[in-house]
């Protein structure tokens, strides 16, 4: 009889204080880190991100594979995966880490932040008079874990919002849209968007050259989710030509962003190191937890992810 172990494997997350968190969780937890897996047969849980290919075909006895983080787009369609369960993180640490960084991309936009950082390298007092909140009008592209808590926060900060999903949501002070003929309203109506749309066949590229063209000229384009639901090409053909006005980007198609890559000579282009939202073990630990729970009783593990629908 085989023992009952989960192997963990990131090369951002500390694997200390998922250990520490974990075991906090669970005593019998047997936490083992790739490469030290011992019986690769004893492996049932897997608590990964962005392992590499070939990863998954070593486990026979895999049950579960839990994404530490929320967009699942690089685990699935993979050739190396047993059919098992997945679920991503959903942890409070997260979410209002993500809020953090929209609410910081969007108020940066507001109160013309750019506009002084570049007349502060000119030496220049550059006087704008500020709008007020309730008359900028801001998207976000994905109402889920993550984008509902943002649009939910920017509305309460009184700006005017409106969101974007796959089904209507009822969110307080934040329009509901959905469908291609909403996202062509929300495109054409609001100066600020946001992208937290997860990467999905479906939304692979989906904002290009005639989207970007849709916006009102001078727009403000700031994504948190994934390079490739944006046709770089595109975005770059925008911020030149003064279509979109500025960008904040935490994501990209390729990351590390190459160093020869057109976005970096941008003036107008904000870029982070994909850091928008992390997890935070001691905050997700009890969900990854509780899901090891539920296997064993044979329940469905916590925040599940249907492979077939990509998010
Ligand atoms: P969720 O899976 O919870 O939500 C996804 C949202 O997208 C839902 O509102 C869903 O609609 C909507 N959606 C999916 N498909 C479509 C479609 N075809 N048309 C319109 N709307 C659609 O994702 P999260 O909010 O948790 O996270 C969003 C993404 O953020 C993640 O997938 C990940 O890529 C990225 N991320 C980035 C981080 C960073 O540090 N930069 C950190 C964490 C996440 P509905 O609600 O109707 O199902
Ligand atoms: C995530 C991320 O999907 O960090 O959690 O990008």
């Amino acid at each position: 009889m085989s023992r009952e172990a989960l192997v963990f494997y990131s090369p951002v997350d500390s694997s200390a204080a998922w250990r520490e968190a974990l075991t906090a969780e669970l005593p019998d937890l047997d936490f083992r880190v790739d490469p030290e897996v011992g019986d690769p047969a004893d492996i049932r849980y897997a608590l990964v991100w962005l392992p590499p290919r070939g990863f998954f075909a070593r486990f026979p006895n895999l049950q579960l594979v839990t994404n530490l983080g929320a967009g699942v787009d690089a685990l699935l369609g993979r050739d190396d995966l047993v059919p098992v369960r997945f679920s991503r993180l959903n942890d409070p640490g997260m979410t209002a880490m993500m809020t953090s960084y929209v609410v910081f991309a969007v108020t940066r936009y507001a109160r013309d932040i750019p506009v002084f950082e570049r007349a502060k390298r000119r030496g220049v007092w550059d006087y704008v008079h500020p709008r007020p909140l309730a008359d900028i009008k801001v998207a976000v592209l994905g109402l889920g874990e993550l984008g509902a808590p943002a649009a939910r926060a920017l509305a309460g900060m009184g700006y005017t919002v409106t969101g974007w999903s796959r089904s209507p949501k009822d969110i307080p002070g934040v329009a509901s849209e959905t469908g291609r003929e909403g996202l062509e309203r929300v495109l054409a109506d609001n100066e600020i968007i946001v992208s937290l749309l997860p990467l999905t066949p479906d939304l692979r590229g989906i904002l290009g050259a005639r989207e970007f063209a849709r916006m009102p000229k001078g727009a403000k384009f700031i994504n948190a989710s994934r390079g490739a639901v944006v046709d770089e090409a595109a975005l770059i053909g925008a911020l030149r030509s003064g279509q979109v006005a500025e960008a904040t980007l935490d994501v990209f198609e390729t990351e590390p962003l190459p160093p020869d890559h057109p976005f970096w000579t941008l003036d107008n282009v904000l870029i982070t190191p994909h850091l928008a939202s992390i997890t935070v073990p001691k905050l997700a630990a009890r969900d990854v937890a509780q899901s090891i729970r539920r296997m064993r009783q044979g329940l469905a593990p916590l925040h599940e992810v249907d492979p077939a629908r990509g998010y």
